[in-house]
């Protein structure tokens, strides 16, 4: 994290990348503070927008307009929304100047940067860094835009569910199932039926769990019970992949 509040100071616009089906949690208070303490523009760029309604993306637009942000929604491996992002970051960006795109683990970063690479040619260049340091840091040229080749990742701390929603590694997360079970309660009241499609009938959550272990071959050596911590890491992974069907609300006030 202080590498990225060095970075912050380097640059003149910060694009945080925020995962659309949960914009709230995969955004950063603590970099929204330090940039803004810094005086800083920050656009929010909430990704993977093809998996959440489009009316709802607009609500979560205006609920960070609300709160004095910038909000714009993409999607990255869509090829849609980019135009509108780099038209974003022009306008942020009067005169020339240097972006750094942040964001959690897995929300897009990589993604967004070989999606406006793509469509314009691109040349990198090197930055000096400061005196007496003979690296270079790369950057790539958009247009009039210089963006940095290497995102900013955040590290991703919290309560355990928001840690697996912000992308820590799910193999080390240490009780996967509450944060599983939340996952395919919000997906169940949303789209019970495409989830009894692909797993089968189930009566609750805990029981979806114990389905998607037996379905799997997975049970526990000793006790033959299905193993219901490994398949509530394939919930969370298949959540990452994009693969169950999953939004939320903004807060209502
Ligand atoms: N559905 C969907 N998936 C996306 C989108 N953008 C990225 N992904 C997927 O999300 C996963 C992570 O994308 P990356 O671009 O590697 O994310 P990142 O933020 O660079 O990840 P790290 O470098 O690990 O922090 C990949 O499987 C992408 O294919 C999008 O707009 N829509
Ligand atoms: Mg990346």
């Amino acid at each position: 994290m202080w590498d990225l509040l060095t970075m912050i100071r380097k640059v003149d616009l910060i694009v945080e990348v925020l995962d659309a089906r949960e914009p709230l949690i995969t955004h950063s208070s603590i970099l929204e503070k330090n940039v803004l303490k810094r005086g800083k523009p920050l656009l929010l760029a909430m990704n993977k927008s093809d998996l959440v309604p489009l009316s709802l993306i607009e609500s979560w637009k205006e609920y960070f307009r609300s709160r004095g942000l910038h909000a714009i929604y993409l999607s990255a491996t869509g090829h849609l929304g980019t135009r509108l992002l780099r038209k974003s970051i022009q306008e942020e960006l009067p005169q020339d100047g240097s972006v750094l795109l942040v964001g959690y683990p897995k929300t897009g970063k990589s993604s967004i940067i070989n999606a406006l690479k793509s469509r314009h040619s691109v040349s990198t260049s090197k930055l000096p860094m400061s005196a007496g340091s003979t690296r270079g840091i790369s950057l790539l040229r958009i247009g009039r835009i210089l963006i940095y080749d290497t995102p900013g990742v955040i590290p991703p701390d919290g309560d355990p569910f928001e840690k697996a929603i912000r992308g820590y590694p799910i193999e080390k997360l240490m009780d996967p199932i509450p944060p599983a079970l939340r996952i395919v309660r919000v997906s169940s009241n949303i789209d019970r039926e495409a989830l009894v499609r692909k797993y089968g009938e189930f009566t609750s959550p805990e029981n979806f769990l114990e389905i998607v272990a037996k379905k799997r071959g997975w049970f526990y050596g000793k006790s033959g019970e299905p193993n219901v911590e490994e398949a509530a890491r394939a919930v969370i992974r298949e959540y990452h992949e994009g693969r169950i069907t999953y939004y939320t609300f903004p807060p209502s006030n």
